[in-house]
């Protein structure tokens, strides 16, 4: 059975850059809502993004999700990974092209390192396609450690993403 936790507001980043990519994230969603525990809160635009840091790839489709979730983090995580195996994601090399990729951004104003399992992102601070969506559903948010998701933004100005709908 699922960890439980006290309820529990969290984001998610989604992406995709191989299959019907728009369609993917847009039916994430839904699958998002359908975790046990969870209900959607906010789902972002879609938008285009050149691919960071892994070669020449296709571009992406990003968007992020804000959810309400009574998953404590390490289970919400599993449950991630299992959603990204039902949309066909397959781990064939280091950062292949995927179906779908879910990640789990922040988990309230948590701030967890463990094994596997990194809250904040690591890497969401510095990432237009994570912070141009996120800013979008939640401008005010704060992401432990590094600042305003707003204000991030704009120190990335330099990475190219394009709002899609
Ligand atoms: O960490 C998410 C996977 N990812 C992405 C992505 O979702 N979008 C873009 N534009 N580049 C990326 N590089 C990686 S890794």
């Amino acid at each position: 059975m699922a960890e439980k936790t006290a309820s529990g507001k969290a984001f998610i980043g989604l992406g995709a850059n191989i299959g019907d990519r728009e369609a993917q994230v847009r039916r994430a969603f839904s699958a998002l809502a359908e975790l046990p525990g969870t209900s959607l809160l906010a789902a972002s635009s879609l938008y285009r993004s050149a691919p960071v840091g892994v070669g020449a790839q296709p571009d992406f489709i990003n968007a992020v999700a804000a959810i309400q979730t009574r998953l404590a983090p390490r289970a919400l995580l599993e449950a991630l990974l299992a959603a990204e195996r039902r949309f066909g994601r397959r781990r064939e090399f280091p950062d292949a092209p995927r179906t779908l990729d879910l990640d789990l951004l922040l988990y309230g104003d948590r701030v967890i390192d463990e094994p596997g399992l990194v809250v904040p992102h690591p890497r969401m601070h510095e990432r237009a396609f994570v912070l141009a969506p996120l800013a979008e559903i939640a401008p005010d948010i704060a992401i432990p450690g590094k600042g305003r998701a707003g204000a991030l933004l704009a120190a990335c100005a330099d990475q190219k993403i394009e709002k899609i709908g």
